[in-house]
């Protein structure tokens, strides 16, 4: 017998999304109450008598107890049925594309993305909405809201559901459909991308390293490269998705993806590399003896993009957020389309690109996607860069070296200050604020500061307003300075910092990034008096 309780329950504090939903450490999330309260708090802002609902996550330790969980609570509240991946696995992007393949009426993805995972790290839950996207800030506030008044969430008392395997279930009176978390994703991807060019190439010899990081995109990876496209066997390494990830941190940067770097600058370099987070939305690819700034890649792919099938009609315009560098800009200028600045997170690209006023959007963070999905998409900007790769046969160096040379070169670099004690980041960043009417004309390091202001959005599609989106410093050079506090960490601030100075070439296109914009990291450490304020001299990341 299956009966639905009503369990008393209280607020618990600081139940608040952040950049892409609510991440806590993952003791926390199994505390009582927790999770149920985030849960039924969504459920009572987006209602879910009657609706569909897609539901997986990224694997992490604690995946498979939330989804049964989860899925008891969706049928209390009412749901007529959920779509779980196998498992109760999906990528971000898949669970974004299974949404809309479907159209349900919204989604809950287990994730902290680049967060690591295990019985001590980090666990996340985040709603995205019936266009696949995340939910907007309009609607986590609304969440938010309701986690501080909370006082009783229903549960289906009932057996585990058998995720295990593909076919439908029956849970109180909600119907149960477990998928598989690759079919739908890999056709979307065959029918975007020349899947017989790239085939063809790689039987030509080519080869790659995909480094999955024990996390959620390892079937994906082996089903699409290796299966389809006839990669070699062992292209996809770290490909079995893991509840600790194997202990390693799924971010694809220099820094936590460093085997890959070692191989693609070593001697037996293939010609390609890649990585993904996570949850699978974000990538790094790498050239042989060459590494790609997720600004540099947003713009190569808008450059290219035509190149492949998905896009042969050409680009109704590019997207970026505004710490991001204006590579991307000078493409859309040439192209001749619409250009717009976002703020940080892929929440405010959703508007533009359900508006069809962009087709391609990316962040500095390593994220890059379109408008195949609602949230970025780690293996199609690989499968982009094979497209491009197979119909150019050039290699990844020479791609960049002749973009560089046409539209010239934004140096860029993101300083990361990692756990810094919160007040004290809190207090560097008011007294920046307080201090950017005085900064305008003010020389530094050779340059002059021309501009200083908080930057703010508003939604070209809908109206609404963010505020407070990050410091940006410009210079008369063109040269950038910004600053902001991340919004998905779990312990003390991270204090991001971002860099960036143009070069229009045709000299000065080929020297070490942050060889070139060392002026502007002095500047940037100056103006904020980040030592003064934090103690730290040197960032913990720098990509
Ligand atoms: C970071 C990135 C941001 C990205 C977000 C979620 O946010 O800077 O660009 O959208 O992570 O990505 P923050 O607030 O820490 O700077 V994911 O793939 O890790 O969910
Ligand atoms: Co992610």
């Amino acid at each position: 017998m299956t009966q639905i309780t009503t369990v008393a329950t209280q607020p618990i504090a600081g139940q608040k999304p952040g950049t892409s939903g609510l991440r806590k450490k993952t003791p926390v999330f199994m505390g009582r109450h927790y999770l149920e309260n985030f849960v039924q708090s969504i459920f009572d802002v987006v209602g879910a008598a009657g609706k569909t609902f897609v539901l997986g996550g990224d694997g992490r330790y604690f995946n498979d107890r939330a989804a049964q969980v989860i899925l008891r609570m969706a049928a209390a509240n009412g749901a007529a049925r959920v779509i779980v991946g196998q498992g109760a696995i999906l990528s971000t992007p898949a669970a974004s594309h299974l949404i809309r393949l479907n159209k349900t009426d919204g989604g809950i993805i287990m994730s902290a993305s680049h967060n690591p995972g295990g019985p001590n790290e980090d666990f996340g839950v985040k709603f995205n909405m019936p266009n696949g996207g995340p939910a907007p800030e309009g609607v986590t506030e609304a969440m938010f809201q309701r986690t501080t008044e909370i006082t009783e969430y229903k549960v289906l008392e009932a057996h585990d559901v058998d995720l295990s395997v593909v076919g439908r279930h029956q849970l109180g009176s909600m119907v149960v459909d477990v998928v598989d978390p690759v079919a739908d994703y890999a056709a979307l991807m065959e029918s975007l991308f020349d899947f017989p060019a790239i085939r063809a190439m790689f039987a030509g010899g080519f080869r790659m390293r995909m480094d999955s990081m024990c996390a959620v995109t390892g079937p994906y990876a082996i089903e699409i490269l290796e299966n389809r496209l006839g990669a070699e066997a062992g292209t996809v390494v770290n490909g079995t998705p893991l509840p600790d990830f194997g202990g390693m941190h799924p971010d694809p940067n220099p820094t936590w993806a460093k085997a890959l770097m070692d191989e693609m600058f070593g001697s037996a370099a293939p010609d390609f590399g890649a990585a993904s987070d996570g949850d699978g939305d974000r990538n790094m690819v790498v050239g042989r003896g060459i590494y790609v700034s997720p600004s540099d890649s947003l713009a190569v792919l808008a450059a290219n993009a035509h190149l492949a099938p998905g896009y042969a009609k050409g680009l109704k315009g590019v997207a970026r957020s505004m710490p991001t560098s204006a590579a991307a800009d000078r493409v859309a200028d040439a192209l001749g389309i619409a250009k717009f600045e976002t703020p940080t997170g892929w929440k405010f690209f959703g508007n533009l690109l359900d508006a069809g006023k962009a087709t391609i959007c990316g962040e500095e963070s390593f994220g890059t996607g379109s408008d195949h999905v609602r949230e970025k998409d780690g293996l199609w900007a690989v499968l982009l860069w094979l497209n491009i790769l197979a119909v150019r046969k050039q290699s990844v160096a020479d791609i960049l070296a002749e973009h560089w040379a046409k539209y010239g070169r934004n140096y860029y670099s993101r300083h990361d200050f990692e756990a810094i004690e919160t007040a004290k980041a809190d207090a560097m960043m008011t007294a920046l604020r307080g201090s950017l009417a005085s900064l305008r004309g003010r020389q530094i390091e050779g340059m002059t500061i021309s501009a200083a202001d908080d930057f703010a959005y508003t939604d070209p599609v809908d109206g609404s307003v963010s505020q407070k989106q990050g410091v940006r410093v410009l210079f008369d050079d063109g040269s950038r300075i910004v600053y902001r506090l991340s919004g998905t960490g779990t312990e003390g601030a991270t204090l991001r910092v971002y860099l960036e100075r143009y070069a229009p070439g045709p000299g000065g296109l080929d020297l070490d990034a942050q060889v070139a914009l060392a002026p502007v990291i002095r500047a940037a450490h100056d103006l904020a008096g980040i030592s003064g304020h934090t103690g730290r001299t040197a960032p913990d990341v720098v990509t």
